[in-house]
């Protein structure tokens, strides 16, 4: 069988290993402007508590990697992502993936991160491949590559597959290791599309089938507009789990995300004597 491959992220003083051999790792979510109110009002404050704590807690929930996102509208991106990041490295030692689509502050925040960062993200959009591949390969950075195009998102997973292979062409023909990148299949909400979550399932079989490569994606999207949203997403969680997926971006503070990737973990032989299922058990308890 194909070899799982190993991504390794770094801050200063921990490194993380993404492989499907190992257990889940999960990407918090939370220092992210555009996907919450409360993040927003405090930055356009310049308020920088929340996003401590916010890091702070995740971790603690379980976190190993933060996405750390500081797209606020009409706000200099170049300045405050940098800022944003050096707060979360003063109070973690999480290696952190850097979520942004502009260029310069993807830059200016490579150059003061200490350690081996993921970039979240390029896409198989010519602009897309031709600034910010020479920014992971200056930067030795490893990369999130979103299965998008120029011509969209596809519709299915054999031309999903294909922008994935155009991204993972042209960046291991630049020097950038295939270990290197992580492939987003990309969740859409199933409100609109019931078929969409079928869909991503299909793609991530695909693309670990012929590459091996680590698997991501923003895993909550897929309920975005239906009730009961932490039962479609633990549920979905496992089944990606289960498809190959092996780092999502979710929120480890809902509990449900943090049993179900134990448990998927458990179930497909990642967790030795279950001591990582215990061991979370007896956090919860003490907590309570
Ligand atoms: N793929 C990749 N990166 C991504 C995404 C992805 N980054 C952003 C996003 N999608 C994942 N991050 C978040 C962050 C916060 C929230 C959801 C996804 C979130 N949402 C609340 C909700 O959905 O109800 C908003 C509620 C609030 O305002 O607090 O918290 O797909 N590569």
């Amino acid at each position: 069988m194909l070899e799982n491959k190993k991504t390794i992220l770094s801050s200063k003083t921990k490194t993380v290993e993404i492989c499907r051999d190992n257990p889940t790792v999960l990407i918090g979510e939370r220092i992210n402007p555009t996907g919450r109110k409360v993040v927003l009002a405090a930055l356009q404050e310049g308020n920088f508590e929340l996003v401590r704590q916010d890091a702070i807690k995740q971790v603690e929930a379980g976190a190993t990697v933060l996405d750390v996102n500081a797209g606020v509208p009409g706000a200099d991106e170049v300045a405050l992502l940098s800022q944003v990041i050096q707060e979360v490295m003063s109070v973690v030692d999480a290696p952190l993936c850097i979520d942004t689509a502009n260029p310069q502050a993807l830059e200016a925040a490579l150059k003061l991160y200490e350690g081996k960062a993921l970039i979240n993200s390029v896409n198989g959009e010519e602009k897309s491949l031709e600034t910010i591949l020479p920014l992971a390969k200056e930067y030795g950075a490893a990369i999130i590559g979103l299965c998008m195009d120029d011509d969209g998102i596809p519709t299915t997973p054999s031309a999903r597959l294909e922008v994935a292979d155009k991204i993972i062409e042209r960046a291991t023909s630049m020097g950038i290791p295939i270990e290197d990148i992580v492939i987003d299949p990309l969740a859409m909400t199933m409100s609109s599309d019931h078929l969409a979550g079928a869909l991503t399932l299909q793609t991530i079989k695909l693309i670990v089938e012929k590459y091996g490569v680590n698997i991501t994606m923003g895993s909550s999207n897929i309920s975005f507009g239906l009730p009961e949203r932490k039962f479609v997403n633990a549920t979905y969680m496992a089944m990606a789990i289960h498809a190959g997926m092996t780092c999502p971006i979710a929120n480890p503070l809902v509990i449900e995300v943090r049993t179900t990737a134990l448990a998927a973990d458990l179930a497909l032989g990642r967790d030795e004597y279950g001591m990582r299922w215990i061991k979370d058990f007896r956090t919860r308890k003490k907590n309570q």
